[in-house]
């Protein structure tokens, strides 16, 4: 308890520093909060020798590489961004933390930027000793030796089977089991100190701001990517070096895609645009969903599905406390969206248990942290199969209803995706009755997303900077973007 506060104590200090310049701030980096951090996880450990590598580099054509981005667990318990890199916690050694880095070299360097080296691994993030990165392997057997416990996640296939065979090895005397460490990181990981929602504030901010332009800016004829760009320079220009995952633009048709990425559809007046983005900063991501009309004016039939995903979100998002499990909440918001699909003759059967998955395809919450899709567990730690909610746990919540235009032709093929045998006749009468209705929603895809904080009593929402409302947005559509003035 003690530990806790003054951890806390630590990280609000720390987190003042940070608003004193926005360039500590833009990095993010505290040498104390990641310190605390490896001794949290090797707390956990029953001795032995944890083992952390690196992302590895992902070639895109010729000599061009993707965009590096460390590895969430890696940068997690480092705050070290740099490629070609490993480390090793050893609970109760006389050096706890050993880095293995890029050798500093000034010809590379030229080319590419500044290296930390052995020497800045140690001094700036905190290594007790460090190596370069290519003594690794020839090094590890000497730290593994008497040791009964590796924990390594075997996350790097290249490198997984060289363990294994080190392990197997009778000279050295090697560890004999092994454990995956992040299932104790990624509990870790779900529960946000101030300094990370500090930095999730940040990030979910900066994707408002974004929001808000694309609302102002977006007018018919405009193309996908165009709406893209001005969401990313808005990033940019707020500090978050990049995504936190692909944005996705889907306007018309493509707004009944979930994960549509591909963003080059010229948007047509009558279209809506579901807006599904979230910036990163400080390596943490936003996920922020808006969906707006292309040219300003929701039509009544948007506007039917849009009230009805509203309601839901907002049921949903009421729920949100200590203590709430996050089936119920699950639950009561497809309860929100069954109730209304029945209404607009979208579904025949209040009761049918696979006809609204049809309009309603996705699970509407997920933890949001260092990845999107944020590491912890959804199950119960009592073994039920969902998690009861507890203080400093970030989720999104996000309904989404899709009507897409070939939503009703594949049902007898999709039909095993319900988990049951529904008759062929059933879904047939279904379809007859159905499709009049369906017609009319035709290519009307309509999710609104925003991201949570459980605090002790209650919930945060901490996305509340784009409006949500119709009318809110419709108000927001008319003032002028500094993109078409
Ligand atoms: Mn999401």
């Amino acid at each position: 308890m003690k530990r806790t506060l003054i951890c806390h104590i630590i990280s609000c200090l720390l987190l003042f520093y940070c608003m004193q310049s926005k360039q500590a701030a833009a990095q993010s980096f505290s040498k104390e909060v990641f310190a605390q951090r490896r001794q949290q996880l090797m707390d956990k450990m029953e001795g032995g020798v944890a083992i952390f590598k690196s992302a590895t580099v992902a070639n895109r054509n010729n000599d061009v590489d993707y965009e590096y981005r460390q590895d969430s667990d890696f940068y997690y318990l480092t705050g070290f961004e740099e490629p070609e890199s490993a480390f090793l916690l050893i609970p109760g050694a006389e050096q706890e933390f050993v880095m293995f880095v890029r050798q500093r070299n000034p010809a590379m360097e030229k080319w590419a930027g500044k290296r930390y080296g052995a020497a800045g691994s140690m001094k700036v993030f905190g290594a007790d000793t460090a190596f370069t990165f290519h003594k690794f392997e020839e090094m590890l057997p000497g730290y593994l030796r008497g040791k009964s416990k590796v924990y390594y996640s075997m996350n790097d296939e290249e490198f997984n089977n060289k363990l294994l065979s080190m392990m197997k090895r009778r000279r050295g005397n090697p560890p004999k089991h092994l454990i995956d460490p992040l299932q104790f990181v990624h509990e870790m990981r779900l529960i946000k100190s101030a300094y990370e929602i500090d930095l999730l504030k940040r990030s979910i901010g900066i994707t408002g701001d974004a929001h808000l332009e694309a609302m102002k800016a977006t007018e018919p004829g405009m193309y996908e990517y165009e709406i893209e760009a001005i969401i990313e320079y808005i990033y940019r220009r707020n500090g978050s070096p990049r995504v936190g995952f692909p944005s996705i633009v889907g306007s018309g048709l493509n707004s009944t895609v979930l994960h549509y990425e591909t963003n080059n559809r010229q948007t047509r007046s009558g279209d809506v645009v579901v807006i599904d983005i979230g910036a990163e900063f400080g390596y943490y991501s936003a996920d922020v969903t808006r969906t707006i009309p292309v040219n300003g004016r929701f039509s009544k039939e948007q506007k039917e599905i849009y009230e009805i995903v509203l309601a839901a979100q907002q049921a949903g998002i009421n729920m949100i406390a200590p203590g709430v499990r996050t089936n119920e909440i699950r639950e009561k918001i497809a309860e929100v969206v069954k109730n209304g699909l029945y209404r607009l003759g979208l579904i025949t059967d209040l009761d049918s248990n696979w006809q609204y998955r049809i309009w309603y395809p996705h699970g509407p919450c997920h933890w949001l942290g260092l990845d999107v899709h944020d590491a912890g567990s959804y199950r119960g730690t009592d073994g039920k199969r969902s998690r009861i909610l507890e203080a400093g746990m970030v989720t999104t919540v996000e309904p989404g209803i899709y009507v897409g235009e070939n939503s009703l032709d594949n049902l007898l093929q999709l039909r095993k995706q319900f988990g049951q045998d529904v008759q062929a006749e059933e879904i047939n009468n279904f379809i007859d009755k159905v499709r009049p209705v369906a017609n009319k929603y035709t290519n009307i895809g309509i999710r609104i997303e925003d991201d949570v904080l459980v605090t002790e009593r209650g919930r945060e929402l901490l996305s509340a900077k784009a409006p949500r409302e119709i009318k809110a947005i419709e108000d927001m559509m008319k003032k002028a973007s500094f993109v078409n003035k």
